[in-house]
């Protein structure tokens, strides 16, 4: 018996998956937004796939909306999976391509605790710093509000820079934890928090030196400088 085409079957090989991103990034192109790190773990993957770039008005409407429910970037789709959530997607990719991932039950789940860390742990006192930075400057209560904000960030960087010590990554070989831990630490780029350890701006760097890493970067810059130049 010869099997019938279905076309469903290996529709991820035939059909790279489609990340949705700015159309114009509001980094500038460093690679800070949420997309960084599933481009980065795609290219670890070796898998191809295509952006759909969109505009801030798009990501708000209701066609993003029924896809994503917060109407964010970055958006994953690959046959029929919808999915959100930067670190779900990291997830997924390192799941379905057996990668940045250990095989031993216990030491994989270390390593999605990481990712948990990154998302919640170090992400959130390090975005309120940004968000603080980028929308509250003019703001009177500013001078004195970002010290304190400097001071939660550093609380975290203390205890993880112990934690990390020499260690070249966070378990063993590299993995999906050190893909969102850098992620998110690449946000404290040009303050001086970072520097203030010199194994995590080794870290971060180790990170930033990888191929696939570059790729990735040099992808969304592309991006944001074409989109840049055609305005
Ligand atoms: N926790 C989400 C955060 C996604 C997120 O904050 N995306 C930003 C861009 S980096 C965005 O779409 N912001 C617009 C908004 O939240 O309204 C993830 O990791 O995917």
């Amino acid at each position: 018996v010869i099997a019938s085409y279905q076309p469903d079957e290996h529709y991820s090989f035939i059909m790279p998956p489609t990340l949705t991103v700015f159309e114009r990034a509001p980094d500038g192109g460093r690679g800070l937004t949420r997309d960084m790190a599933v481009r980065w773990a795609l290219e670890e993957a070796g898998q191809s796939y295509s952006t759909h770039q969109i505009s801030f008005q798009y990501l708000k409407g209701p066609q993003h909306k029924s896809a994503h429910p917060f109407g964010q970037i970055p958006l994953y789709q690959e046959n029929k999976l919808n999915l959100f959530e930067s670190g779900a997607i990291v997830l997924h990719i390192a799941e379905t391509h057996k990668i940045l991932l250990p095989d031993d039950a216990n030491a994989r789940s270390r390593v999605i605790a990481w990712m948990f860390a990154a998302l919640s742990t170090l992400e959130a006192p390090i975005v309120e710093r940004s968000n603080a930075y980028r929308f509250e400057r003019e703001e009177s209560w500013y001078e004195a509000r970002m010290p304190r904000l400097n001071e939660r960030v550093r609380y975290r960087l203390r205890d993880f820079s112990a934690y990390l010590g020499e260690k070249e990554w966070l378990e063993g070989e590299f993995g999906a934890g050190d893909v969102m831990v850098i992620a998110i630490l690449r946000w404290l780029k040009g303050s001086e928090l970072l520097e203030e350890h010199a194994n995590l701006a080794a870290y971060v760097a180790r990170g930033e030196a990888r191929p696939a890493y570059k790729r990735a970067f040099e992808a969304q810059l592309a991006l944001f400088t074409k989109a840049s130049q055609g305005a």
